[in-house]
């Protein structure tokens, strides 16, 4: 049983059932290269990865939009690279380029991966959740995450971020069953990454599936929602109370059949999810989130004004929490956030 939606943290009424005005507000990327306090912390720990493992400086940055814009959530500073990471797979993230892996491409080379070896980096993350929960007020609810296996296999099989991730599709096709070695690996390791921080105080986790769109219909079946489901059923076995949001990027009109097969608490809905799905039919059936476009934040101005009331109107009455369609940029002025956060209390 969940508590009474009185005593839960503003980011947590939804899932409740309650229908809040304003609703919960928390960006996709809060944290990151558009705050200059983010810069700072960054260039002090040297590469992004011992940013992600130095619980010290992790918890900083996660700490460091709650403290300029006071949002409803704080969210976990990691990255979905750190399970590939920890499993022993060798990830780089270069200056200006993005992440960079050594690439695995067949079933052979699923050797080099070790699931037991990933204890003492998750540790590292874990330990930054319970930080960050102790330092952070009781009204401020705290969000896990980690990437979904079909969009963390992409950058391992791609060894880079791809417009159209054909390296694991082409795998996919070529060799189902080894490919699906991959994606059990990838979901066993993920349950346990994910019950690890719900012990230490995450509130609610996130599942990000950016690349969920790149696939046709039976192969979204099979390695988005199939995978998802049972990541969702493991960590639901050992916390069946906690909250958990999928992000099917770009899985458009699948998105419903998403939310009814893998048994999510909430859905987080891209730039291109029209109002009148996400504040319908997807609405009607589960927690929306969505989706204003990161584009228009970094415009600023009437024409993010207009569109803001446009997708608080379209929710009245519903289980809604406001966020982007997708990360915020690194070239988004910091005041334009102020502002947004502003224009969403307002109602
Ligand atoms: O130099 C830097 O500071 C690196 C920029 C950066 C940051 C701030 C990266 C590299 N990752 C992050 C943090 C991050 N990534 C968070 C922290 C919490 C927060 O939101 O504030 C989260 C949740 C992520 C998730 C993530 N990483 C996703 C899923 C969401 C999405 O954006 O689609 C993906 C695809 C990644 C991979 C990744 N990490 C970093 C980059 C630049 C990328 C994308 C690479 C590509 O596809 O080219």
């Amino acid at each position: 049983m969940r508590p009474p939606a009185e005593s839960l943290p503003h980011f947590l009424r939804p899932f409740a059932g309650e229908a809040t005005t304003p609703p919960p507000i928390w960006l996709m990327r809060q944290a990151g290269r558009y705050l200059p306090e983010y810069r700072s912390v960054r260039e002090k720990a040297g590469s992004f990865l011992t940013l992600c493992y130095t619980p010290e400086l992790a918890s900083e940055v996660t700490l460091q939009p709650i403290r300029r814009y006071g949002f409803d959530a704080a969210i976990l500073f990691a990255d979905i690279l750190v399970v590939p990471d920890a499993l022993g797979q060798t990830v780089a993230f270069v200056e200006g380029e993005g992440p960079r892996l050594e690439p695995i491409r067949a079933d052979a080379e699923l050797a080099r991966l070790n699931v037991s070896a990933t204890r003492s980096k998750y540790e590292r993350v874990f330990e930054t959740v319970a930080r960050v929960r102790q330092e952070l007020s009781r009204d401020v609810a705290l969000i896990g995450f980690c990437g979904a296996p079909w969009t963390v296999a992409t950058y391992m099989v791609g060894g880079q971020g791809s417009a159209d991730q054909a390296a694991a599709r082409a795998w996919a096709y070529r060799d189902p069953r080894g490919f699906q070695r991959l994606i059990d690996l990838l979901v066993e390791t993920s349950a346990y990454y994910l019950g690890g921080q719900v012990k230490a105080g995450a509130q609610a986790l996130q599942i990000f599936d950016s690349w969920a769109g790149s696939l046709p219909d039976d192969e979204f079946q099979r390695w988005v929602i199939a995978p998802t489901k049972l990541l969702v059923d493991r960590v639901k076995a050992q916390h069946p109370t906690i909250p958990i949001i999928g992000f099917p990027r770009g899985a458009g009109s699948r998105a419903a059949d998403y939310v009814k097969q893998t048994g999510v608490d909430g859905v987080g809905c891209d730039t291109a999810m029209p109002l009148s799905v996400m504040a319908g039919p997807l609405a009607d059936a589960t927690v929306v989130q969505g989706n204003l476009d990161p584009l228009l934040l970094v415009a600023g101005g009437e024409a993010m004004e207009r569109r803001v009331a446009a997708i608080l109107a379209a929710v009245t009455g519903k289980r809604f929490i406001f966020n982007l369609g997708h990360g915020i940029v690194p070239q988004t002025p910091p005041e334009h956030v102020a502002r947004l956060v502003e224009l969403v209390r307002k109602t």
